[in-house]
């Protein structure tokens, strides 16, 4: 019989990232320097209340209370008719902002920019942060960053005004689900008083058969969810302007060329 390891991870998830605080201060001191210079916000008191919403707590046990303070520091107004969500398409979607230059996600606010790619959590019985292990999010839903993401998100949402873009993936068996950040929290905390129309863009995999993902059932779902909410819905398939995108790198698919 051997002993098990001295030390074996808590949780299923990689651990918090490495040097997060240099990172999630630089990254704040970048953006409020060098992205979106004149946005006037406290980059060391952010840090001190973004470590306080998670440090020396059960990361299965957080809640939006906890975020609540850095949530009101952090947040900042952005222009209306500018708003791109996005579901499953997460790398086309930033990508196609980077390059057209005038839409904006998550990541291009404040707390998304910090927030993008890291992990973090803490443990009830220590002051420091988990380097070893954080929950998956299959394995406690309210996470330390699942609650992050989806105030951040519900933010973002509630500030979006005039036309709002949905960029979704057509190459997965459900383009719209109700149970991703997008269909759970972003589309029912947009406001019909700002938003006249939300426009949906389903994606494919340009390497496949395209399909008119406009005409499943899960994106009539969100019709009716968007309609009864009162917003005017509109689908496209394959929008030209991010099929370009998808052609810099697959230059000689059929949907790419321009001429036969
Ligand atoms: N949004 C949510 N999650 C985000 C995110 C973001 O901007 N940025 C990152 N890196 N993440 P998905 P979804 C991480 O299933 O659930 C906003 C989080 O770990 O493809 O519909 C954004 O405004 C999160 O758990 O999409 C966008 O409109 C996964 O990626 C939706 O919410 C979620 O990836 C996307 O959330």
């Amino acid at each position: 019989r051997r002993d098990p390891p001295a030390e074996l991870p808590q949780w299923k998830g990689g651990g918090t990232t490495h040097n997060l605080k240099e990172i999630i201060l630089g990254r704040c001191f970048t953006y409020i320097r060098m992205v979106n210079p004149g946005l006037r916000k406290d980059c060391l008191k952010i840090w001190e209340t973004f470590e306080n919403a998670f440090i020396s707590k059960n990361p299965c046990n957080i809640t939006e209370q906890d975020y609540q303070p850095l949530m009101e520091l952090a947040a900042h107004p952005i222009l209306c008719n500018k708003t791109l969500l996005w579901s499953k398409t997460n790398e086309l979607a930033h990508q196609y902002t980077k390059v057209q230059g005038s839409l904006l996600t998550l990541e291009d606010t404040l707390l998304g920019y910090m927030a993008d790619k890291v992990t973090w959590c803490g443990s009830p019985s220590s002051t420091e942060m988990n380097y070893q292990s954080c929950p998956r999010w299959n394995e406690c839903t309210n996470n330390s960053n699942t609650i992050y993401w989806k105030m951040a998100s519900k933010i973002f949402a509630e500030a979006a005004c005039g036309v709002v873009y949905v960029m979704l993936n057509g190459s997965i068996s459900q383009p719209f689900r109700n149970s991703s950040i997008f269909g759970s929290v972003e589309i029912h905390h947009l406001n019909p008083e700002k938003v006249p129309l939300v426009k949906i863009w389903v994606m494919h995999n340009i390497e496949e058969q395209s399909s008119d993902s406009c005409s499943d059932s899960s994106i009539k779902d969100l019709k009716s969810i968007i309609e009864g909410r009162n917003i005017a819905f509109s689908c496209e398939n394959d929008h030209r302007d991010v099929q370009f995108i998808q052609c810099v790198r697959n230059p000689e698919q059929k949907a790419c060329r321009i001429c036969g």
